[in-house]
């Protein structure tokens, strides 16, 4: 177990030295304290985020097995080739026995490992909420300041780990397979009308044709207002090697509009804003519940409401007001001493 002590060394002016000059052994071992020493981050985005470009986050989603992976390692080479430095994180299921991921992504990308140009990391999903571990924003943080300018972040699953996602990412890559039913599971968790842009994976297999024309129908019965347009349906074999230079063209000019509309300054600026906010409520909480004893007065209410069938909005009402009144009594004092 590291202490404080030891995690302030390893943050020491080396490892800093060695990250900015391009060590990617550097850039390993902050990526493993960002996700192992949450009370480290701080410290690490102060020094990270002025030395950040701007990358472009691309969040790779969709159903177990549809090839997200396939794609990534795809995409990645042709972003390379176009002349991007490229950062890949694979988020995979936690094993409910290791609690480490299954790198099954990794041996889908095994063909970029070693290329100095496209920096992988795959990391467990953790508790967060089975999608992204909590830490994924801040890897992503690593890499641009490292110099990516194009980052795939690969998400496991159906639900709510899309959703996870689109808080981290500028834009969304949607991919299914053909012949599964999975446009219904994307359609139940929202996700379509997240995506920029769908794309049907193994288009070698049958049932591709059918998928697309459900597309077509979705988009002309959906409630979309008319200035939002459908977003791109695109079919691929990645296997195959077949579709992907249209996929990566598409994902390039997106991107490119976004950047030119605003829409992904627009979504870093909220997503920052999200940040701050969750930031400011924990803290405020946090120095609330160490004055009284709130904590422990919502889990007795809440057994006493669970109980007795009663509403749970005087007990808000009441704790919102007595957080009032200790944020005026501490301006009073402020003032009194000041
Ligand atoms: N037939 C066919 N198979 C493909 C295609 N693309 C990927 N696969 C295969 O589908 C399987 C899953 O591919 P992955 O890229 O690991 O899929 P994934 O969505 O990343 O999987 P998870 O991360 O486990 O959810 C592998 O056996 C791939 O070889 C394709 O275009 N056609
Ligand atoms: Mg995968």
């Amino acid at each position: 177990m590291r202490t404080g002590a030891s995690i302030g060394r390893s943050l020491g002016p080396k490892l800093w030295d060695d990250f900015f000059k391009g060590s990617r052994l550097a850039c390993a071992r902050l990526i493993t304290l960002v996700e192992n020493f949450p009370e480290s981050v701080p410290e690490i985005r102060d020094k990270l985020i002025p030395r950040q470009k701007g990358a472009i986050r691309v969040g790779i989603t969709g159903p177990p097995g549809v090839g997200k992976s396939t794609v990534t390692a795809a995409l990645a080479r042709r972003a390379v080739k176009a002349g991007h430095t490229v950062g890949i994180i694979a988020v995979d299921p936690t094993s409910p026995f290791t609690g480490g991921a299954f790198l099954g992504d990794r041996v889908r990308m095994q063909s970029l490992i070693g290329d100095p140009h496209i920096f992988i990391r795959s990391m467990a999903s953790r508790d967060g909420h089975g999608g992204l571990s909590p830490s994924t924003p801040y890897v992503a943080d690593v890499f641009d300041a490292f110099g990516m300018d194009r980052i795939f972040i690969e998400t496991v699953g159906v639900g709510q780990a899309e959703l996870d996602v689109l808080t981290c990412a500028d834009l969304i890559v949607l991919v299914l397979q053909p012949a599964t039913g999975d446009i219904i599971q994307a359609l139940k968790a929202g996700i379509i009308e997240a995506a920029d842009l769908l794309l049907i994976n193994k288009s070698d297999l049958s049932g591709t044709e059918s998928l697309l024309e459900s597309f077509r129908f979705l988009f002309e019965i959906s409630a979309r207002p008319k200035a939002i347009a459908a977003p791109p349906v695109l079919t691929a074999s990645a296997l195959h090697n077949k579709g992907l230079d249209e996929v990566y063209k598409e994902v390039e000019q997106l991107i490119h509009g976004h950047v030119e509309s605003g829409r992904i300054r627009e979504k870093k600026r909220l997503r920052l804003e999200g940040e701050m906010k969750s930031s400011v409520l924990q803290d405020l909480w946090g120095r609330f519940s160490a004055l009284t004893n709130a904590p422990e007065e919502m889990r007795t209410a809440a057994e006493d409401l669970l109980k007795n069938g009663r509403s749970p909005y005087p007990f808000i009402r009441n704790l919102c007001a007595r957080i009032t009144m200790e944020i005026r009594d501490e301006r009073t004092n402020r003032k009194d001493h000041g």
